[in-house]
């Protein structure tokens, strides 16, 4: 499979297709620069196979005598590169064709085109990088908060590496002791000594256990929280989003059923990207395109992590709010009272029936309550505010092994103290080791690697 050969040049357009004021097109492998010797003419008239590590040229990109964009060249030699490779990154102006007109040319020249995520595989291949780097590059790139930014960067930077490094270090020590007495078979652990490993066991386990503590905080900040705010026509849907929101995004007028299709937005709930979603009223309807507006917020509701209710202080509770309560009976949901500012004539005893103990209440006009409701939802799903300072284990794929390998450890722990065969104790020892390489994807399958890689966008 192409995926995995390093010998070959590969090109990517690595920024967004569209228009923008430049655009990058790169390429990586041992022939760069003499693909881009056929394609460029740089304006001091030199050869690009002559140009220094790091440095920048301009010039134009030709195709036999026609100039195709006049472009910044940048040109990095390997090693010191992000695939540890040599890296040539064209610089031309945004247009698509201008882009994909170099690509071509690129391609022409030799160049192959890169799988999604193949020039950071290559930086993992290379060993530039280990896995939990690579892995904290996509988080980079799809960071929504400047929370779930810090850790990734921090993970990037090696944050995690370097702990779970450490810890095999240790690891691998132990084992080589254990083998070391188990090759004379009349030895034996001494005492005094099996209590220290006994300790350095159970230290490398709960600082897997300390990594794993706030995986959870951890993974919301990274993937965020599913809302949606549903309710009855004009009880102030669209207001309460765009006040959430802090400005207008969403349509509001007095006559209701004018928001018809899904409107999606993110909010930044403390560090938490809060995917929100302002649906059409839910209620019972002749009309068609009402009908298919009410049927896609139920398709949100059902896909939601959180559904706030909606409900209008002003007004007492009708049968499309009972309707609505039913709808949301199984699903975690917070219900806000909107309109306070114009007096509530809600009975409250009404939505106890619903079990609704305390309802948030706003006035989204005056964006009144709204905090508060933010506060809410914030605390439904975070138990405590987590240091970002540390480093925290996010990824499912790193939970899982992390977790598998601190049980490992603690069945070493427990056999030890109770001197079973050391063979066993080794073995369990080994299994932990294994689960942490895992990690640094030092004993991964091509099928961990494939699922990873294939969730980059071409060109990174
Ligand atoms: N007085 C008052 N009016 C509101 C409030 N929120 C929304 N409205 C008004 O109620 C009407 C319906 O609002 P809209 O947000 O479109 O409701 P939706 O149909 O539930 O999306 C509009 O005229 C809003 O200006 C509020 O908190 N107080
Ligand atoms: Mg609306």
């Amino acid at each position: 499979m192409d995926y995995y050969k390093l010998d070959d040049t590969i090109v990517a357009i690595s920024t967004s297709l569209g228009k923008s004021g430049i655009g990058i097109v790169r390429m990586s492998g041992a022939g760069v620069l003499k693909i881009v010797d056929q394609i460029f003419s740089s304006k001091k008239g030199e050869s690009s196979l002559s140009f220094q590590s790091h440095t920048i040229h301009y010039g134009f990109i030709t195709e036999d005598i026609d100039v195709v964009d006049e472009v910044l060249l940048s040109v990095m030699r390997a090693p010191r590169t992000y695939t540890k490779q040599d890296i040539v990154e064209i610089n031309c102006h945004g247009g698509i064709v201008a882009l994909r007109k170099v690509l071509n040319l690129c391609v022409q020249k030799g160049a192959r085109l890169a799988n999604p995520g193949e020039f950071t595989l290559r930086a993992y291949l290379n060993g530039r990088i280990d896995l939990t780097q690579a892995e904290a590059v996509l988080n980079i790139i799809d960071a929504k908060t400047e929370e779930s930014l810090k850790v990734a960067s921090r993970q990037l930077s090696g944050g995690l590496s370097d702990v779970l490094n450490g810890l095999r270090e240790k690891l691998i020590e132990i084992i080589s002791e254990f083998e070391a007495v188990l090759d004379f078979p009349e030895e034996e652990i001494e005492l005094s000594r099996k209590k220290i490993i006994l300790n350095k066991l159970k230290n490398i386990s709960d600082e897997l256990k300390n990594l794993l503590k706030h995986s959870k905080e951890g993974r919301l900040m990274q993937e965020g929280i599913k809302g949606v705010i549903a309710g009855r026509p004009n009880v102030g849907k669209s207001s309460l989003m765009n006040a959430l929101l802090g400005h207008d995004r969403v349509i509001v007028t007095s006559t209701p059923g004018t928001t018809r299709d899904v409107v999606e937005e993110v909010i930044d709930l403390g560090g938490i990207p809060l995917r929100i979603a302002d649906t059409a009223g839910i209620i019972e309807t002749k009309d068609l395109i009402e009908q298919e507006g009410v049927m896609r917020a139920k398709k949100e509701i059902e896909i939601a992590d959180i559904v706030i209710v909606v409900l209008d202080a002003s007004s007492s509770l009708n049968k499309d709010d009972e309707f609505l309560f039913q709808q949301v009976k199984n699903k975690e949901h917070i219900v806000c009272i909107n309109k306070i500012d114009l007096g509530i004539n809600l009975n409250f005893k009404d939505i106890k029936k619903y079990g609704v103990k305390n309802p948030v209440q706003t006035s989204a006009i005056k964006r009144l309550g709204v905090e508060e409701l933010k506060e809410k939802i914030y605390n439904l799903f975070m138990d405590e505010k987590i240091d970002l300072s540390t480093p925290i284990v996010t990824n499912l794929r790193h939970q899982e092994a992390a977790s598998n390998a601190s049980v490992a450890l603690d069945a070493a722990v427990k056999n030890l103290t109770q001197s079973l065969y050391l063979e066993l104790v080794t073995q369990d020892v080994k299994t932990a080791l294994v689960e942490i390489s895992k990690i640094l994807g030092k004993e991964v399958t091509e099928d961990i690697i494939n699922s990873i890689f294939s969730r980059f966008c071409i060109g990174k």
